[in-house]
C-alpha cells in the first residue's frame, strides 16, 4: 500500500477516455460500479482527440465505425460520409459522453503516472501527476493502441527556429501554410491523408520519404439517404455480422483463391475493386494475399501499376511503388488524390533510400546531396504502437513485479486482455489480441463486454481477486506467434512488429485469428468459468 494519503476509493479506474474508456465506464456505471475514467487530453476522442491533422479521417466506414451497444444511439446519429473525418467523429464522442452524462466520472488533464498492486489487500494504488491517489479493486487500460507519438531520431531536430508539427498533436486551432515552404517527413498513412491538402495550401511541399506504402482510393462522398436507411433499418444483422467476421467489418462477398481464377480474371475482379473505391475488395478479394507471397505479389503488382498510371514522371513513380513489403503487412491506405498530388509542380519527393536524411537544421533539412531551406516542418513519423502509453505508467504487480521487466523482449498476455502476475489489471485491445487488425470499435466493444461480465461475476461470487495464469499465457502466446508466423506480417518492418522504434523487441504484436474466431475463444474461456484464470 502506497504511504500516500488515498484520495479516492473505486471499483475500477480506467486510464483513457477513448471510445474504450467510455463505453467501459457506462457499461459499468449503470451496473452500480463506482468508476472513475481519467485522461491526459482536455476532452473525450482518445485518438481522435488528438490527430486534427488536414484530412484525418477513419478508414473503417462510418455506418460500421461506430458504438452498437445502444439501438436508439446508432438510430439517432447521423453520419454524413462514407469515411467520417476527426471532426465528426470527435463530435460523436463529445455527443456519447454527454447522451450518457459521462462526464461525472472522467477526469481529464490528468495523466496516470503509476499502479501498484497490493498483495496483502489484493487492491491497486493508482497515482496521477495531479496528485490522486486512488485505491481501487481493477485497474483498467483503455490507452489506445496508437497513442505515444513518435518523433525521428534525426540529429538537430530541436535546432529547426521554425514551427514544427506533428500530426499527431496537431493544434487545435488548425494551421494555414498558405505562402510556405513546407516539409513533410514520413509516408505513413497520416501522412497520405494529409499531403494532398497541405499540397493545396503551400508554396511548395517537399516530402520526405524512406518507405513507399500501397494505397488505393478512399472514393470518400456523402453518405446517401437510401444506403444509411438500408443499413440502419438492418444495423442488428449487419453488426452481427460484423462481429463474427474475420476483422470486424461485414463482407459481402466471398473471397476466393488468387490462383483460383485466371489473370485475366484477377485483374477484373481487382479493377473493379479499384474503380468502386471498395478497399476491402481491394486488399481481401483473395483469401491467401497474407498467407501466399506469389498471390500477394499479383495485388501487390496491381497496385504498383495503379501508381504508375497516376503520377507522370516516371522516376517518381518509381520511387512511390513499394517492394520491401508485401501488400497488407503494414497498414495499406485510402487517399484521395495521394499519387496525383506528385504531378502538381511545387510538390516534390525526395527518396531517402538514395539520399538519406543525415540532418534538421535551424532553417531547414539536410540530406546526404542537399540542403532544404523550410518554413515549417510536419512529422508524420507514427507511434510507439500498442505497448507505448502502458509502459510509460510505472506498473508493479504481485510481489513487485515490474511490468516494463516483464515485457522486455516483448509484451506476454493472456488473450491481450490480462497479464501474469499482474492481478485485476486489463488492457482492452491489448497485444495479442485482434486489436488494430480490426474494426476498433467492435473489437472495444467485445473486450468491454467482456470485463463487465466478469467484474458482475466476481460481485456476485464474492471474489475479489482474479489473475491470468502463466501457463495460460504461455499457451496464448505461443498460439498468437504461430498464427502471426504463418502470415506473411513479420516480412515487413512494420509498427505491428515494433520495427519502427529502435530497441523495440521485434514480435508481431496483434492476434491474427480473426475477431470472430477471438471472440468465441473468449467466452469460451468465460463459459469455463475463466479458464486459465484463478481467483482468490
Ligand atoms: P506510420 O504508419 O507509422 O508512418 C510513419 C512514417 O514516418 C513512415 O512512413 C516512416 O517510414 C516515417 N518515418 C519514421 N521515422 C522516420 C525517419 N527517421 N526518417 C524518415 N521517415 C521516418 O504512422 P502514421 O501516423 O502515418 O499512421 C499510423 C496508423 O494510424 C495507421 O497505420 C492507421 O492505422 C492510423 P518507415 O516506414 O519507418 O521507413
Amino acid at each position: 500500500m502506497s504511504t500516500k494519503a488515498v484520495t479516492s476509493t473505486q471499483d475500477v479506474v480506467v486510464v483513457g477516455a477513448g471510445f474504450a474508456g467510455m463505453y467501459l465506464l457506462h457499461r459499468l456505471r449503470s451496473l452500480g460500479f463506482q468508476v472513475q475514467v481519467f485522461d491526459k487530453a482536455s476532452g473525450v476522442g482518445g485518438t481522435w482527440y488528438w490527430n486534427r491533422y488536414p484530412g484525418a479521417r477513419c478508414d473503417v466506414r462510418s455506418l460500421d465505425y461506430s458504438y452498437s451497444f445502444d439501438p436508439e444511439l446508432e438510430q439517432e446519429w447521423e453520419w454524413t460520409e462514407k469515411y467520417a473525418t476527426q471532426p465528426e467523429i470527435l463530435r460523436y464522442a463529445n455527443h456519447v459522453a454527454e447522451r450518457y452524462n459521462l462526464w461525472p466520472n472522467m477526469k481529464f488533464e490528468t495523466a496516470i503516472t503509476s499502479a501498484i498492486f497490493d498483495d496483502a489487500r489484493g487492491r491497486w494504488t493508482v497515482t496521477t501527476d495531479k496528485g490522486d491517489v486512488i485505491d481501487t479493486q481493477h485497474f483498467v487500460l483503455a490507452v489506445g493502441t496508437l497513442s505515444t507519438p513518435k518523433l525521428p531520431e534525426i540529429p538537430g531536430i530541436e535546432s529547426f527556429k521554425g514551427p514544427k508539427y506533428q500530426t499527431s498533436l496537431w493544434p487545435h486551432e488548425g494551421v494555414d501554410f498558405t505562402g510556405k515552404r513546407v516539409a513533410v517527413i514520413g509516408t505513413g498513412s497520416s501522412a497520405i491523408q494529409s499531403i494532398p491538402l497541405i499540397a493545396k495550401q503551400a508554396k511548395q511541399l517537399t516530402v520526405f520519404q524512406r518507405t513507399p506504402n500501397f494505397s488505393g482510393p478512399a472514393g470518400n462522398r456523402k453518405l446517401e439517404t437510401k444506403e444509411v436507411s438500408e443499413v440502419k433499418s438492418n444495423y442488428r444483422e449487419h453488426r452481427q455480422r460484423a462481429k463474427v467476421s474475420a476483422n470486424g467489418i461485414p463482407f459481402d462477398f466471398t473471397p476466393v483463391p488468387t490462383f483460383s481464377v485466371s489473370s485475366d480474371e484477377q485483374q477484373k475482379i481487382l479493377n473493379n475493386a479499384w474503380d468502386t473505391a471498395d478497399f476491402m475488395r481491394m486488399i481481401a478479394s483473395f483469401e491467401d494475399v497474407l498467407i501466399d507471397k506469389k498471390a500477394n505479389d499479383v495485388v501487390a503488382d496491381f497496385f504498383r501499376n495503379k501508381i504508375r498510371s497516376i503520377v507522370q514522371d516516371p522516376e517518381i513513380a518509381e520511387a512511390l511503388c513499394p517492394y520491401d513489403h508485401p501488400i497488407g503487412t503494414k497498414r495499406p491506405c485510402v487517399d484521395t488524390d495521394y499519387y496525383a498530388t506528385y504531378n502538381l509542380d511545387h510538390v516534390r519527393l525526395v527518396n531517402l533510400r538514395k539520399t538519406p536524411l543525415t540532418e534538421i537544421t535551424p532553417t531547414g533539412i539536410k540530406t546526404t546531396d542537399e540542403s532544404f531551406e523550410f518554413d515549417a516542418i510536419v512529422f508524420a513519423t507514427g507511434f510507439d504502437a500498442m505497448t507505448g502509453s502502458i509502459l510509460k505508467i510505472d506498473i508493479r504487480g504481485r510481489n513487485g513485479a515490474n511490468l516494463a521487466d516483464q515485457w522486455k523482449d516483448g509484451p506476454t498476455t493472456y488473450l491481450g486482455l490480462a497479464i501474469a502476475n499482474f492481478p485485476n489489471m486489463y488492457t482492452i485491445t491489448g497485444p495479442q489480441s485482434p486489436s488494430v487488425l480490426s474494426n476498433m470499435m467492435v473489437s472495444i466493444e467485445q473486450h468491454v463486454d467482456w470485463l463487465t461480465d466478469l467484474f458482475v461475476t466476481m460481485r456476485d461470487k464474492g471474489r475479489s481477486v482474479i489473475e491470468a495464469t502463466q501457463q495460460a499465457q504461455d499457451e496464448w502466446i505461443h498460439h498468437s506467434s504461430d498464427v502471426g508466423n504463418a502470415s506473411l506480417y513479420p516480412l515487413a518492418n512494420s509498427w505491428y512488429m515494433g520495427a519502427n522504434v529502435p530497441g523495440k523487441p521485434r514480435v508481431f504484436l496483434p492476434y491474427l485469428g480473426g475477431v470472430g474466431p477471438y471472440r468465441e475463444i473468449c467466452d469460451n474461456v468465460a463459459a469455463e468459468d475463466y479458464r486459465g484464470f484463478v481467483f482468490a
